[in-house]
């Protein structure tokens, strides 16, 4: 038996000298060879529901950079489409879904998340577990309930989701009812996932940031908790990382009340507070700015320098604070890999 893969050693609660490292959004459109890969893969969706070629874009930042885990290659939206609602990425412009308006748009839907849908993802998830290195970890995910209803409703991204917003203010039993859908087809979900081979998983809630406290409440923790209490029934020996963006000075809450074993820290979130703030139970994970990333340079250099000695002897996974963006440079990535493993 191979030592323990240092991903799932910080999300046991152990604090590594050297904390593993990956990137949100690190198989897709910065590398070349994704773009090379996709101008021969047909639609977005077809790509993602494509095992050999997921399989392999799954693996390319590893192969590029040795990062200490893999995430699966899919994307949040292939849940609403899995429950019936038509879904289109076009280049450039992001999702496109047939928008809800109102309570009876619902009924489009189908009425549970059939899991067998989303077959294809599980066999990328299998072909990547047989070629990925000892040493890295393998993480599947999923949208939270309200990040994904938030795109459901509008039928596309918004700079702060306020078609969601005002249907959940004013249909908020409705609204309820997809959550509670949302909630079930994320356990589902994560289930297959699991068994089909990932070791850890993150629930992406990218949109929490925008609701003010009761709706908070109500459309990310109780969903949240709800969806890991069942997964930590179901299967208690895989580590789940929270990322939910925004969260800001409810993070020492959610650290006692989620039952994650990680979360996510965005770019806005001060290292040493958290540091100070969130109880040691749980693993922290962040926080670098994506545009620190694509400047590169000192202001590179001084951001990670600052992450890593705010988290020094508490367990650390390092990430950046929200996705990596597509012009950013690979030699700076390089260089911070580099960085964080050889300082000093
Ligand atoms: O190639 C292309 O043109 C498509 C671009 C793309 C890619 C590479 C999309 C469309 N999704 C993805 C992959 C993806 N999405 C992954 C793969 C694994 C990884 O490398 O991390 C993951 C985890 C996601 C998750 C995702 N999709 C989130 C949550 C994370 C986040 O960035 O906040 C969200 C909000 C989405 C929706 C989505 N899918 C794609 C786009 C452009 C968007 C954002 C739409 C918007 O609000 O503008």
């Amino acid at each position: 038996m191979g030592e323990e893969k240092p991903l799932i050693a910080v999300l046991r609660g152990e604090a590594l000298p050297v904390p593993p490292v990956w990137l949100m959004r690190q198989a897709g459109r910065f590398l070349p060879e994704y773009r090379e890969l996709r101008a021969h893969a047909g639609s977005f969706l077809d790509t993602c529901y494509n095992p050999e070629i997921a399989a392999r874009i799954t693996l390319q930042p590893i192969e590029r950079f040795g990062f200490d885990a893999a995430i699966l290659f899919s994307d949040i939206l292939v849940v609403p489409d899995a429950l019936g609602q038509k879904v289109s990425f076009e280049s450039g412009h992001g999702p496109k879904l047939e928008p809800i308006g109102e309570p009876k748009d619902l009924e489009r839907l189908a009425p549970v998340f059939d899991a067998d849908r989303l077959a294809p993802v599980y066999e990328t998830i299998a072909r990547v577990k047989r070629e990925l290195p000892e040493r890295v970890a393998f993480i599947g995910f999923c949208g939270a309930p309200w990040t994904v209803a938030s795109y459901m409703i509008a039928g596309e991204g918004t700079p702060d989701q306020a078609p969601a917003r005002l249907f959940a203010y004013r249909h908020p039993e409705a609204f309820g009812r997809l959550i509670d859908r949302l909630v079930d087809a994320s356990i589902a979900y994560l289930t297959r996932q699991i068994d089909a081979g990932v070791e850890a998983l993150q629930i992406f809630d990218s949109w929490a940031g925008v609701l003010p406290p009761q709706e908070f409440e109500r459309w990310v923790v109780s969903p949240l908790q709800r969806i890991i209490a069942e997964l930590k029934q179901r299967r208690p020996a895989v580590p789940i990382i929270a990322f939910v963006r925004g969260a800001g000075p409810h993070l020492p809450d959610l650290a006692q009340r989620l039952g994650a074993d990680a979360l996510g820290l965005d770019t806005f979130v001060p290292p040493q507070w958290a540091a100070r703030e969130v109880s040691g139970g749980v693993a922290l994970q962040g926080n670098l700015d994506p545009l620190a990333l694509v400047a590169g340079g000192e202001a590179l250099d001084r951001q990670t320098d600052a992450i890593l000695e705010a988290f020094a002897g508490r367990p650390h996974i390092f990430n950046l604070g929200h996705g990596v963006l597509p012009e950013t440079p690979l030699d700076h990535v390089a260089r911070l890999v580099d960085r964080i493993r050889n300082r000093g």
